[in-house]
């Protein structure tokens, strides 16, 4: 009896606030971030309950535990759709040959690149690949990160994409963070198989997807269409199966050349295609037609000095959804700062810093499928960043530099 009334006690204090003379970005779609100057924000059990001018307070909230936020900026908690976190060892000497001349695809096709980390990643176990996915988990969450998509696709082996999807699911139950799965397998060829790709999705792929599902690993299915891995019409053979499945899928597509990725993403309805240097204007009414969002991933552009920019022009012209994400991998994209991924997504492809935050919140919420988080509205979680800023322009704006006061995870500081 006793632990219930404390649990009860409980349950008010931590379920219940109001947070008060706040700038809220809320995000929600409506002119300039949707900004209300002088806002407050009820929560209750893990939701917002109430968001608006604090000047239009309803009634009911008196008696709520109040948070004096003494006017920061308080957005929507940060989302990054598009990480390959779990992965075991490190590709600094890629990058020392990088520097030396050799280009990405050369070093891939004389076997470095993506079968090097899966040469580490198999060797490496379950637990210490969780604790390596949590240091960079971390770094996330220090920014007002609450949600992560984390792909396996370095262990090119059933047993090893398993483990990988299964440290993945480790991450949210070690760490106040939400974490969605992509099955990657369709990522490279590994050793093993090479020559023989069609094989290796039939053997090793499409059973692995079917044992990785049937533990409830998988929340989506993402492939890498290119010409270092594999074609459309490999892809769609996976995508077929994931569909069979009910699994949303997306798609690696358009990096370093044009092989049709993102048309093909869009036949299929993919929740988004990503990174998409070399789409065109049509790859970029295809996806409008099917609601794909547009993962922008200008870490990977950065590292791999790439010159070609997605077509963020025909993006916009078309309405296609544009996300932000790091691609958080040691390979193209060894970046584990979404706020910076903001800021090139500004500098190198002149994104505004409004599409930047929308792309990292409304936008990539869309892009995991999520219907409850994003945007500060009634019903949608409680996951908020509170920002020592001004203006929401600042947090692209500056680099190397975190303004994080707070996070909210789940209704909860
Ligand atoms: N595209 C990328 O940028 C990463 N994967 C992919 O399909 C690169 C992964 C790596 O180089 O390890
Ligand atoms: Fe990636």
């Amino acid at each position: 009896m006793y632990i219930l009334i404390v649990k009860i006690g409980a349950h008010n204090n931590g379920n219940f606030m109001l947070l008060v003379n706040a700038k809220l970005a809320t995000m929600d779609g409506s002119e300039a971030y949707g900004l209300i100057g002088q806002g407050a924000l009820a929560i209750e059990a893990g939701r917002i309950t109430w968001a608006g001018p604090q000047a239009e307070l309803p009634q009911r909230f008196t008696g709520f535990e109040t948070q004096d936020l003494e006017g920061r900026l308080v957005t929507p908690a940060l989302i990054d759709c598009h990480t390959h976190i779990v992965h075991g060892g490190n590709r600094a000497r890629e990058f020392e040959m990088r520097l030396e001349g050799a280009s990405y695809e050369e070093i891939a096709r004389a076997g470095g690149g993506i079968v090097s980390t899966v040469s580490a990643t198999r060797a490496t176990s379950e637990a210490d690949l969780v604790a390596a996915a949590l240091t960079r988990a971390d770094a996330l969450i220090a920014e007002g990160v609450s949600t992560i998509e984390i792909k396996s696709g370095y262990g090119l082996d059933i047993e090893t994409e398993l483990k990988m999807l299964r440290a993945a699911r480790a991450v949210a139950k070690t760490r106040p963070i939400r974490v969605l799965t992509s099955y990657l397998a369709a990522h490279a060829v590994p050793a093993e198989y090479k020559g023989r790709a069609d094989a290796y999705i039939d053997e090793v792929c499409i059973p692995g997807l079917e044992a990785a599902h049937a533990e409830g690993l998988v929340d989506a299915v993402d492939g890498f269409c290119e010409g270092i891995a594999f074609t459309p019409k490999q892809i769609a053979r996976v995508f077929d199966k994931a569909r069979a499945l009910g699994l949303p899928v997306k798609l690696h597509a358009e990096q370093l050349s044009n092989l049709g990725g993102a048309r093909l993403a869009a036949d299929y309805g993919a929740l988004s295609a990503d990174h998409l240097e070399y789409a065109t204007e049509t790859d970029a009414q295809a996806m409008a037609a099917a609601g794909s969002v547009a993962v922008i991933l200008p870490g990977a552009f950065y590292t791999l000095r790439e010159t070609i920019s997605p077509p963020i022009e025909a993006f916009r012209k078309h309405k296609v959804a544009m996300a932000v994400a790091t691609d958080c991998n040691p390979g193209s994209s060894p970046i584990s700062s979404l706020l910076l991924s903001m800021n090139m997504a500004c500098t190198l492809f002149r994104m505004t810093p409004e599409e930047a935050l929308a792309g990292v919140t409304r936008h990539a919420a869309r892009a995991l499928g999520l219907e409850d988080a994003g945007l500060i509205k009634p019903g949608y979680r409680a996951d908020l960043a509170i920002w020592d800023v001004e203006h929401p322009a600042e947090l692209a704006y500056r680099i190397g530099f975190n303004p994080l006061w707070r996070r909210i995870f789940g209704g909860e500081f």
